[in-house]
């Protein structure tokens, strides 16, 4: 093995990539933890590459169908919430077949101890770990691959996939110090705002997921503004009113979630919205937010209805957006299989 060698992250431009699963209809937690930041960051006139990660999606079986209509629903939440498929690079994952080809390459790398303590494997396999899929397994090597094919130094994600990035890091280093090279960067986890973990409507101490059986859980991008009204009226909280400081809601988990989800819509921290709402009761409360959602989400909805009467745009938009990442994909991953050694004969 190769003398271990430093990475310095000077030597690698600053790029930021993220994706999110077509394995369902996007949510409220997407939109917060990750779709918003994504816009900011392309504000911010970094550059910026987007994915629809359906090769994760599979990990748990789709409907192929649903799944093409779930991909093209997700690239019209992104446009409708504000990316510009010109100024950032928009596509769908299966579309660039570098990222599964590094995925190959880093399942190689990747160690059998890291993957078995990730927690989102442990979560979603729960007690059927005998039963759940292999690519569900690997699912993290993957997604480093995915970032790190664009060697992306920058990753918005929501806070439930702070520990993957930990691992992407851990496979860039040993890739470097196995090889002897400094070519992949160690990438920085972006955690920003106010909402990095929204909570599910039903229960505060769960994570609001698209797959969740119970669609009471969670906003979707497609509910009207008289469902998100109904959702956020019926959200579980408890009999108190708001306290006059956010400790106050140290073990309110579903008050701390509405109060969060508030500021992330308003762009406000927790404690201004605390200072604004200190001592109104949910009947005050829930209204306020309601409204506050419906503002802020129901022209992403419409949007993205309008969109989806032109499905061959879509795709046209996504095929645009995949030969851009595949000529930013294909030297690096080339570049990888002279590193580790593969021939590269063929015309
Ligand atoms: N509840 C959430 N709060 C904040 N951020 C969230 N994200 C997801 N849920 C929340 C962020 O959205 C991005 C895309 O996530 P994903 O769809 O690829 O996978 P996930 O994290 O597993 O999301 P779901 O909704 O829970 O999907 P399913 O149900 O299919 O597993 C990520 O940046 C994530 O952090």
């Amino acid at each position: 093995m190769a003398e271990p060698v430093q990475t310095p992250q000077a030597s690698f431009p600053p790029r930021i990539f993220s994706g999110i699963q077509p394995s369902g209809g996007l949510t409220l937690g997407n939109y917060l933890g990750a779709l918003k930041r994504f816009v900011e960051k392309q504000e911010e006139g970094i550059e910026t590459i987007y994915c629809m990660v359906d090769m994760h999606a599979i990990t748990v079986w789709q409907d192929p169908e649903k799944l093409r209509q779930q991909t093209r629903e997700g690239a019209a939440a992104f446009i409708a919430a504000g990316i510009d498929p010109a100024r950032s690079i928009l596509f769908n994952q299966s579309q660039v077949t570098a990222h599964v080809e590094l995925g190959w390459i880093f399942n190689c790398i990747a160690r059998m101890g890291w993957m078995s303590r990730m927690t989102q494997f442990k979560d979603k396999a729960g007690k059927n770990s005998e039963n759940v899929s292999l690519g569900l397994f690997a699912y993290p090597s993957l997604m480093a691959a995915d970032i790190l094919t664009y060697k992306a130094t920058h990753v918005p994600v929501g806070e439930d996939q702070k520990q993957h990035l930990e691992l992407c890091r851990d496979i860039a280093i040993k890739f470097n110090n196995d090889y002897g090279v400094n070519f992949f960067p160690v990438v920085e986890p972006v955690i920003e705002g106010a909402a990095t973990r929204v909570m599910s409507l039903r229960d505060g101490t769960k994570k609001m997921s698209k797959s969740d059986p119970s669609d009471q859980s969670r906003i979707n991008l497609t509910d009207d503004a008289d469902t998100i009204a109904k959702k956020i009226r019926k959200a579980k909280t408890d009999p108190e009113p708001l306290p006059d400081t956010l400790d106050g809601l140290k073990d309110r988990p579903e008050a701390r979630n509405l109060v969060n989800i508030y500021a992330a819509l308003a762009g406000h921290t927790p404690e201004q919205v605390i200072c604004d709402y200190a001592g109104a009761q949910f009947g005050t409360f829930k209204p306020a937010l309601a409204d506050l959602a419906v503002a802020k989400l129901e022209p992403i909805t419409l949007e993205m209805n309008r969109l989806m009467q032109d499905p061959a745009e879509i795709d046209r938009i996504l095929g645009e957006g995949a030969a851009r990442a595949d000529a930013i994909a294909r030297p690096i991953v080339d570049q990888v299989y002279d590193i580790i050694g593969m021939i590269r004969s063929r015309r």
